[in-house]
């Protein structure tokens, strides 16, 4: 019998995988959680019915979310990620020789256990002596905080349920508070091809809260239909400076991150660069 596990976007569109076996399945105070294993991603971690990671396409996304803010920061020693439970993203985050404590804000504590016994390989980082784990809510944490973080990550879900605060401008504003200096802050940003709308909200809100803002976008197999964005706000340095990513981005381990990359993930599809100069409600390119 073949078994068949179906995220379903909107009404004419899902993604499907095929699934060996369902390893877990809970509900959180938060959320419907659960682990499949699939046969052409390995392990998968769903919320909502909705696909957050997988043990094989992971890399993309982590990698993008992490490395592209961390190189634009001259020296980031003091970097919180919200959300991320399942580790991937403060792993990238590690990799940085400057980096001396990373605080993860995760408001559902059974998202890092489950990472912690089913994706081993994604949350390994949470271990780092440099890692505080914090299960709380991030938008408290970040109205709490300031002038003390160099980078902020947002590693949310969907702006639905717990993640709806996450996608709006107060909280950005409260964000680029709680940095220092020549801080950095990313999030990421949905799909602007299936919810353009979102993903140009998130942008105006980021570009509103920061003196600079600038959407990026890679291909994430798992994720909708695979074209995602996230957007970066700097107090400080332009992420296309060209003194920016500097040497080490070439040397880090990554698979999907390299210092051409930086640069070329900025580049974006004329129609996305039209959703984001649009004068208010933004045209075409999907429905959402
Ligand atoms: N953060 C989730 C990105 C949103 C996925 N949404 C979607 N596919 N519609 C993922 C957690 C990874 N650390």
């Amino acid at each position: 019998m073949e078994l068949w596990f179906t995220e379903v976007h909107n009404k004419d569109f899902g993604l499907c995988l095929r699934v060996k076996e369902t390893l877990h399945r809970e509900t959180t105070p938060y959320q419907e959680l659960a682990v499949l294993d699939t046969f052409e991603f390995g392990r998968v971690l769903v919320l909502d019915g909705i696909i957050q990671t997988s043990d094989r396409d992971e890399f993309v996304y982590h990698e993008l979310l992490a490395h592209v803010p961390l190189f634009t920061h001259p020296a980031p020693r003091r970097v919180m990620v919200i959300g991320g439970g399942d580790g991937g993203t403060v792993r990238e985050v590690l990799r940085h020789p400057s980096v001396e404590e990373v605080e993860l804000v995760e408001i559902d504590r059974q998202v890092i256990e489950v990472a912690r016994r089913f994706f081993p390989a994604i949350s390994q980082g949470l271990d780092d002596p440099r890692v505080r784990v914090n299960v709380a809510d991030g938008i408290l944490r970040v109205a709490q905080a300031r002038s003390e973080f160099d980078v902020i990550l947002v590693d949310s879900t969907d702006p639905v349920g717990p993640a709806v605060g996450l996608f709006h401008e107060d909280f950005y504003a409260a964000a680029a508070r709680a940095l220092r200096g020549e801080g950095v802050f990313a999030a990421q940003t949905e799909c602007p091809w299936l919810t353009p709308a979102t993903t140009v909200k998130a942008y105006r809100g980021i570009a509103r809260s920061f003196p600079l803002a600038r959407l990026y976008a890679g291909w994430v197999p798992t994720y909708a239909n695979w074209a995602w964005s996230f957007t970066v706000g700097s107090r400080g340095r332009d992420p296309l400076d060209p003194a920016v990513p500097g040497p080490l981005a070439d040397q880090l381990p990554t698979r999907y991150y390299t210092a051409a990359l930086h640069r070329a993930a900025f580049a974006l599809p004329r129609f996305v660069e039209q959703l984001l100069a649009a004068p208010e409600s933004p045209p075409g390119g999907g429905k959402g």
